[in-house]
């Protein structure tokens, strides 16, 4: 299959190595990198004006991640992360009519990704009729009537998608889930179904909510802190600082990651005099454990079976208050976790039982304790199970509601948890839509809609004809990159609303819009004046943000006067008034007050200080479950991990391979091609492997190799070239980047009862080339 495209370029990528990186995380690095990316961008002076206003009071929420602001206002709060998110977007370079008349979509389709999105801003709606090879210039209004005759020629609403990439703010959210509402459909795919949505489901189970129950606060008290699955020193660096402060008070912090990753050993903090003169660093994880992929849950049925052994001498081991007064199931599970052979449990993490000794000691000695996780957790086929696991040991101590202690699921793009809030939700909660039925007066579809690979098999199917992407890429973010282009393609007719180029403009329907609109970082100004919009963090914290710079062109519009646009056309006001919501943005949080709880004077607590926090009931000890209790789920381990399954395919040797982001992209933006934590420079098209697995292969470091997914369907997924680089990795285990290697993730191999695919564990053998 040929699914990966040509590069534009080389030269850019010549490929070195230089020796692993040794410095502490952080330090000069990061601010060299920063200083790169800042000169690089072309237009420093804006970029630097947008980073003095990143996520302080008035200025504009951070791009970057979704890590909760430091409580200090006037202290620079951004990373080197952000400074290339801002840097990105104020760039001066331009896609407008001419690099289209230049460029036809069969050339654009050979670029690599990173030649796409560097080629500048897009600048005007820009329509492909399916006749030409060429996007052709069309004007905003007839671009809404392409979109509005499309929509209303559909035999049923359920034959539109609409995607939503995290980085929406809650207004254009909470307006683009009313459009497809009115419209009749539930089809709201977005980038959490890809992400964090085992974490929602597994902890709406567990206790009754499916946002995390620690705020920044939490973190200045506990006692230990156990990272699992996560990147911090890349995708999350402003955690990194408040990891270094836990450290430094004496907290433990404990990493569980099957690679051993710089930024989770040690960090300097840019903002230190003294770590940056002195070059040193704070240690980050005084413990450093490696798991298998997917390993987690046994991890933890390990400690919760060492907890019960220890709590038969010592019965403050576990928080037997808490138990009782609070939760549900607690004998079943205590049965399960007896069953749980320690055989199987050692077997399926790779640990020693020592090891699990050791972090049960450090988690039994901690009276607060908290849980991060990210991807590592989120993308294997058990992910809901771990999630739950995760909820079951931190429950057994009573570390659920109380100060210091708690779950942080770290979500990803900037706004990702608030879209789902304010109803971006493909199964949204009864009591939402009844809600939306009592304020608009309409009959609100109740039927689920498709989550991102539903609507994928919906689109090669025929079931569903019209894609809308509120941001992202799709093309690229997608398994199945083969299947993913094929169900794109057969669509009536795509539509991205972007910022940049990326894939997802060059893999069209039949015909295409792209409707180019203001990022984050620029002003948006619309009838009624300047508006702020609102986004809401990991720690629930709901705030404001304004954009600085000026928009990249006259011609964007905003994603919220597009959305309304996009209404007006294919259903008309006499549900909503679309344009008069789109004038003044404190319309449609006023709407939200009324019709998401919660939300009560949203325009006012807006404008104090740093915004305002969600209640969190499990946070306050209230359960909203079934039994209004905190549930511990008894599920067993899986029956086998991802290599166990497919070694009866295959003779040759089975390796897990993840997918996971370099130091230098955001997701499918690919900034740069070195990976620097990593030691990895000018090549993405590399293979992370131990020195063990390169032996038993008998490869070597350097060799270039072709991966192959092992699995039953019949359908051919493999990639040819990648460099072997060895690191230091857990044996069996294999690493390569995302998006270049979507093309080995099966559409079918998807997590139990979640749907998210399975980007942390695909059964692949390798051979030399
Ligand atoms: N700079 C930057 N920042 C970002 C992003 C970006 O691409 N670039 N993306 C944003 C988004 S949308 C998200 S979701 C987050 C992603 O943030 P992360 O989840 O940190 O991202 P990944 O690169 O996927 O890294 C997964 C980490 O988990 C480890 N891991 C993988 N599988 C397992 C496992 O089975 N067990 C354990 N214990 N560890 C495992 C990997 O070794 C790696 O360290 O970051 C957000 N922030
Ligand atoms: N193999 C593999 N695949 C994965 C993952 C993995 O770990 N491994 N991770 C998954 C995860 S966690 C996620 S969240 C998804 C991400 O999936 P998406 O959210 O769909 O992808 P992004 O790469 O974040 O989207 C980047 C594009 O967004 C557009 N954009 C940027 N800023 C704005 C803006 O302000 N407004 C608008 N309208 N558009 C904007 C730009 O055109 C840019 O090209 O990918 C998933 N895919
Ligand atoms: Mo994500």
């Amino acid at each position: 299959m040929s699914t990966s495209a040509k590069k534009k370029s080389s030269k850019a990528c010549s490929s070195k190595r230089k020796p692993a990186y040794s410095s502490p995380a952080g330090g000069w690095g990061a601010l060299r990198s920063s200083a790169k990316h800042l000169i690089q961008s072309e237009n420093a002076a804006k970029s630097v004006k947008a980073l003095l206003r990143a996520n302080q009071p008035g200025g504009f929420d951070c791009p970057g991640c979704a890590w909760g602001d430091s409580g200090s206002a006037g202290k620079v709060d951004f990373c080197e992360n952000g400074v290339k998110a801002i840097a990105w977007e104020a760039t001066s370079k331009r896609v407008d009519s001419n690099f289209f008349k230049q460029y036809s979509i069969t050339q654009l389709q050979q670029w690599d990704g990173h030649s796409l999105e560097k080629s500048g801003r897009l600048t005007e709606p820009m329509f492909y009729d399916g006749i030409s090879d060429h996007y052709q210039p069309i004007s905003w209004e007839d671009a809404f009537k392409v979109i509005g005759n499309s929509l209303q020629q559909l035999s049923s609403p359920n034959e539109v998608l609409l995607y939503t990439s995290g980085r929406a703010s809650n207004e254009v959210a909470y307006l683009y889930q009313l459009f497809g509402r009115v419209l009749g459909t539930n089809n709201f795919p977005d980038c959490s179904n890809m992400c964090h949505e085992a974490s929602g489901i597994g902890m709406t189970n567990s206790i009754g909510t499916g946002k995390g129950t620690v705020t920044i606060d939490d973190f200045s008290k506990a006692d230990a802190i156990f990272v699992f699955g996560q990147n911090p020193g890349t995708n999350h660096p402003r955690m990194l600082g408040t990891l270094r402060e836990a450290s430094k008070r004496g907290a433990k912090i404990v990493s569980i990651n099957n690679l051993k990753e710089r930024g989770l050993q040690k960090f300097s903090d840019p903002q230190s005099p003294k770590e940056m003169i002195f070059l040193t660093g704070t240690n980050i994880s005084q413990h450093y454990f490696t798991p298998r992929l997917g390993g987690d849950m046994a991890l933890l049925r390990g400690v919760a079976k060492c907890l019960f052994e220890r709590f038969e001498q010592d019965k403050s081991v576990l928080d037997t208050d808490f138990i009782q007064e609070h939760c549900h199931g607690f004998e079943a599970y205590q049965r399960s976790v007896a069953s749980s052979a320690w055989d199987k449990i050692l077997g399926q993490c790779n640990l020693s039982r020592e090891e699990i000794e050791q972090i049960t000691t450090i988690y039994a000695s901690s009276d607060k304790v908290i849980f991060t996780w990210a991807m590592g957790i989120t993308q294997h086929r058990h992910s809901v199970d771990t999630v739950q696991e995760l909820l079951n040991v931190l429950m057994l101590r009573g570390n659920i509601g109380k100060a210091g202690a708690g779950a942080c699921p770290v979500r990803g793009h900037s706004n990702v948890q608030g879209n789902r809030t304010v109803g971006i939700d493909e199964k949204p909660p009864m009591p939402f839509l009844d809600a939306l039925e009592k304020r608009y007066s309409f009959n609100v579809p109740r039927d689920h809609g498709f989550n991102t690979v539903d609507s994928i098999h919906a689109m090669l199917a025929g079931k569903a004809k019209v894609f809308i992407a509120l941001g992202g890429n799709f093309a690229a973010a997608t398994p199945d990159t083969a299947r993913s282009y094929q169900a794109l393609q057969q669509c009536d007719l795509t539509v991205q609303i972007s910022t940049k180029l990326n894939r997802s403009h060059v893999v069209t329907g039949k015909r295409a819009l792209i409707l180019p609109c203001i990022g984050r970082t620029e002003v948006d100004r619309q009838v009624s004046g300047e508006q702020c919009i609102t986004v809401e963090d990991s720690m629930s914290m709901v705030h404001s943000s304004t954009g600085q710079n000026e928009p990249a062109s006259e011609t964007l519009r905003s994603e919220t006067a597009i959305v309304a646009g996009m209404a007006m056309a294919s259903v008309g006001d006499k549900i909503v008034d679309w344009h008069k919501l789109a004038s003044d943005y404190a319309l449609i949080r006023q709407e939200i007050s009324v019709v998401i709880p919660d939300f009560e004077d949203y325009n006012a607590r807006i404008k104090e200080g740093r915004g305002f926090h969600l209640k969190n009931p499990a946070a306050q000890r209230q359960w909203c479950t079934p039994t209004k209790k905190a549930t511990f789920f008894d599920a067993n381990l899986p029956e086998q991990l991802a290599h166990e399954r497919a070694q009866s395919l295959t003779d040759k040797p089975v390796l897990t391979l993840q997918t996971l982001r370099s130091h230098d992209q955001y997701n499918t933006t690919i900034y740069g091609m070195d990976d620097r934590y990593r030691g990895v420079y000018g090549e993405r098209n590399i293979i992370f492997m131990s020195s063990e697995d390169i032996n038993k292969q008998a490869l070597n470091n350097g060799d270039y190799v072709k991966i192959t997914t092992i699995s039953n369907d019949g359908i051919e997924r493999s990639l040819s070239n990648f460099k072997i680089i060895e690191y230091p990795i857990t044996s069996g285990c294999v690493a390569a980047y995302y998006p270049e290697t979507n093309p080995l993730v099966p559409l079918e191999s998807i997590a139990d009862n979640c749907g998210t695919p399975t980007y942390k564990s695909i059964a692949v053998s390798i051979e030399k080339i």
